[in-house]
C-alpha cells in the first residue's frame, strides 16, 4: 500500500451520499500525518482525520493496522459513510515496524508479561495519551476498531486499560492462530495460507509463477524443502518450524487465555464463512464474557466471509442472503454500537448476541451465546451411506473404509487453486463453493439423511466424535457439515442439488489427547477422536438433507499428514508419506457422529 506524501492534505469527500437523516457534519476532511512517540522512544506514524467544520468536540475512533494506515485514510471513509456521517476523529496508525512506523514489527506481538517493555497495548495507552493531549476539539473519548489483524488490535486496545477508552469493536480478530485461525487448526498446519500470507508481510509479493497453487505444492513435497525452493526462510516460518505443537510460543499469543477484565464496551463480530479467522471471534466475545459484570459485551456473526460485512453483503459466491447485509450491520448496528458508547445517543438496540440464520436468510437474536434454547442431538453415520439421528446397534465389525494417499491428497476448493490473493483466486468464498467437486472421491466418505420431513435448525457449538482406526501411525480427520439442497430449486439451475458446506474442521490425529504433547496412533486400534467444529447457526430446510463427509487430506490448505509416525511433521522426508486405510466405525460400541445444537420451535 503506499504511503501518502508528507505534505498530503485530503480533502476527502464522502464517496456515497447518505440519506438526509444521516448528512455528515461536513463532507471534506482534514488528515494530519503526525509521529507518536512512545514510551520506548520508537515512533508511530499516524494520521489524525477530522470534519473540516465541526461544530462541536467529537469522540476519537481509532484504527491501528499492520496494512498501511494511509489505506484507512482513503478507504475507510468511503466504505463507513455511516460511522463518518456521525461524526468522529478517525484515527489510523500504522503499528511498530511497518510501514511509516520506527521499530521491530512482530507478527502477532504477544502482550507483554510484565510490566517493563512494550506490546500492542502500551502503544496504544501511548498513543490515546498523545491524542488527548495533541488534538483539539476532542471530547476525551476514545474508540478502537478493526477487522482481522486491526481486529485483533482493537482486543488490544481494549485491554490498554486507558480510562479513556469506551468502545471498542474487534472485528474478525484472529485470536489463536495455532487453534484455529490463520495458521494452524487443531494442530494440521495451513500450508498455503500460512506460507503466502506470512512471505507476504516478511518478505514480499508471493509469486512462483505457478498456474495452479494445488501442484506446485503436492511437487514440493517435505516441508523441509519450503525454503530450499522459496530460497530463503522468513521470521514467521522459523516460528513455524520451531513451535509446531501448542507450546509456551503460542499460548502466549491465544488472545482468548489473555483477555482480562476490562471497563470497556466490545462488539465482537465474526462471518460464519470467515477463510481465515472463524475461532477468534466466537472465541474473543466468550473471553470477554467471562468478566461482564455489566451487560456490556455483545456478539454478531453474520453471512460472511473475511471482512464481508464491509462490502455489500448480499450474498457470497453463489449464496444469496436476500438483503445488503453487511450495508445493514455498518448502519444498524456499528454505528449505533459508537454512538451510544461515545455520543451518549441511544437506545442501542442490540441484544447478547445478533446471528444470522443462513437457510432462513434471517436474523436472530439470542440472550446468551451460545443459546440456552439449543439441545444437542447426534446425528450418526449409518450403514448404507445413512445419517441418522438414530445411534446404530450393530455388534462386531462395522465401519466404513477408505484409502488415503498423500500423493493424491483431495484439494480443498475446485482446481485451479490460484494463489491466496491472487486476481481470479476463489479464496474469499472456496467455503461456499459446491462440494460436489469431491463427492464421489474414493477417499472422501459420504453419509447423508433422508430429505427432511421438517426443518432442523441449529445454532452453536458443533463437534465431531469419531471412532476411528488407521493403518498407519498418524492421521487427519476432516469433517464437513453439508446442506444438500433439492435436486430441484424453482427458478435456480445452480442450486439444485448444490452442497453447501455449512462447516467444517480438521483435527490432526497425533494431538486426539493433547495439543500440547502429540503422540503416536497405534495402528489397528479404534480411537475415539472429539474434533470441535467452528459454531453456526443454520437451518436445514424441509426437503434438504443433512449430509456428512470424512476425508483426511485438505490439500494444500493443510499440509499432508504423513500417516505414519515421525515426531516432527516440519521434518518429515519423501518416504515418511504413505497411503493408510482408515476406518469409520459405526457400531453400538463405536457409535460416530456429529452433535448438532438444535434449536426447538
Ligand atoms: N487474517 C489475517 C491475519 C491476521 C492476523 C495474523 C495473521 C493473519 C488478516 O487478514 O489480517
Amino acid at each position: 500500500m503506499p504511503r501518502l506524501a508528507c505534505s498530503a492534505l485530503l480533502l476527502l469527500p464522502l464517496a456515497t451520499a447518505p440519506s438526509a437523516a444521516q448528512q455528515p457534519p461536513d463532507t471534506a476532511w482534514t488528515a494530519r500525518e503526525v509521529m507518536i512517540p512512545m514510551r520506548d522512544g520508537v515512533r508511530l506514524h499516524t494520521y489524525v482525520v477530522t470534519p473540516r467544520h465541526a461544530a462541536e468536540p467529537l469522540p476519537i475512533l481509532m484504527q491501528r493496522t499492520p496494512y498501511g494506515a494511509s489505506g484507512g485514510v482513503r478507504g475507510f471513509l468511503d466504505a463507513n459513510r455511516f460511522l463518518a456521517a456521525d461524526g468522529y476523529v478517525f484515527v489510523f496508525q500504522d503499528i511498530r515496524g511497518r510501514n511509516g512506523s520506527e521499530g521491530d514489527y512482530l507478527m502477532n506481538r504477544p502482550l507483554r508479561s510484565d510490566s517493563t517493555g512494550v506490546d500492542e497495548a502500551t502503544d496504544t495507552y501511548d498513543t490515546i495519551e498523545w491524542l488527548l493531549a495533541n488534538v483539539p476539539n476532542t471530547t476525551g473519548r476514545v474508540g478502537g476498531f478493526g477487522i482481522s489483524y486491526p481486529g485483533w488490535l482493537a482486543t488490544m486496545q481494549a485491554l490498554s486499560g486507558h480510562p479513556a477508552l469506551r468502545a471498542v469493536s474487534p472485528q474478525a480478530p484472529m485470536t489463536d492462530t495455532w487453534m484455529g485461525d490463520d495458521f494452524f487448526h487443531n494442530g494440521a498446519f495451513r500450508l498455503s495460507y500460512g506460507v503466502e500470507y506470512t512471505y507476504g508481510m516478511e518478505v514480499g509479493p508471493f509469486r512462483v509463477g505457478a498456474y495452479d497453487m494445488y501442484d506446485w505444492y503436492r511437487r514440493l513435497g517435505p516441508l523441509t524443502n519450503v525454503t530450499r525452493v522459496l530460497g530463503r526462510s522468513w521470521p514467521s516460518w522459523d516460528a513455524f518450524l520451531a513451535h509446531p505443537t501448542y507450546d509456551a510460543f503460542w499460548q502466549a499469543r491465544a488472545t482468548q487465555r489473555r483477555i482480562a477484565a476490562t471497563p470497556v464496551s466490545v462488539l465482537t463480530v465474526g462471518g460464519w464463512y470467515d477463510q481465515e479467522d472463524i475461532f477468534g471471534p466466537p472465541a474473543t466475545y466468550a473471553a470477554f464474557e467471562r468478566f461482564d459484570t455489566r451487560d456490556v459485551n455483545r456478539l454478531v456473526m453474520g453471512p460472511w466471509n473475511h471482512g464481508g460485512w464491509y462490502r455489500t453483503g448480499d450474498s457470497l459466491g453463489p449464496i444469496g442472503f436476500g438483503d445488503a447485509t453487511g450495508v445493514w450491520f455498518r448502519r444498524e448496528v456499528e454505528a449505533p454500537f459508537f454512538a451510544y458508547y461515545l455520543k451518549d445517543r441511544g437506545p442501542l438496540p442490540l441484544p447478547e448476541a445478533l446471528v444470522f440464520e443462513g437457510g432462513a436468510n434471517r436474523w436472530r437474536r439470542f440472550d446468551r451465546w451460545p443459546p440456552r434454547e439449543a439441545v444437542t442431538r447426534n446425528l450418526y453415520v449409518r450403514e448404507g451411506g445413512r445419517l441418522s439421528f438414530d445411534a446404530p446397534t450393530a455388534t462386531g465389525d462395522a465401519y466404513d473404509q477408505y484409502v488415503s494417499d498423500p500423493a493424491y491428497p483431495v484439494p480443498y476448493r475446485p482446481r485451479p487453486v490460484h494463489v491466496t490473493y491472487s486476481p481470479g483466486s476463489d479464496w474469499r468464498i472456496w467455503q461456499v463453493l459446491d462440494q460436489r467437486f469431491v463427492e464421489g472421491r474414493p477417499d472422501v466418505q459420504v453419509w447423508a439423511t433422508e430429505p427432511l420431513a421438517e426443518d432442523v435448525v441449529i445454532a452453536g457449538d458443533l463437534s465431531a466424535r469419531l471412532f476411528a482406526s488407521t493403518t498407519g501411525g498418524d492421521a487427519d480427520w476432516v469433517v464437513k457439515l453439508i446442506d444438500v439442497y433439492p435436486d430441484t430449486v424453482a427458478g435456480d439451475r445452480v442450486m439444485g442439488g448444490f452442497q453447501l458446506m455449512v462447516a467444517g474442521e480438521i483435527l490432526r490425529g497425533r494431538y486426539r489427547r493433547s495439543f500440547e504433547r502429540p503422540e503416536p496412533i497405534r495402528p489397528n486400534a479404534v480411537l475415539d477422536y472429539t474434533i470441535r467444529i467452528p459454531p453456526q447457526a443454520y437451518r436445514f430446510q424441509r426437503g434438504h438433507r443433512i449430509m456428512v463427509q470424512v476425508q483426511s487430506t485438505w490439500f494444500p490448505l493443510y499440509d499432508r499428514n504423513p500417516q505414519t509416525w515421525v515426531p516432527d511433521i516440519f521434518q518429515a522426508t519423501e518416504q515418511d508419506y504413505r497411503a493408510q486405510t482408515h476406518r469409520i466405525w459405526r457400531t453400538a460400541r463405536y457409535p460416530s457422529h456429529i452433535a448438532l445444537p438444535v434449536i426447538r420451535e
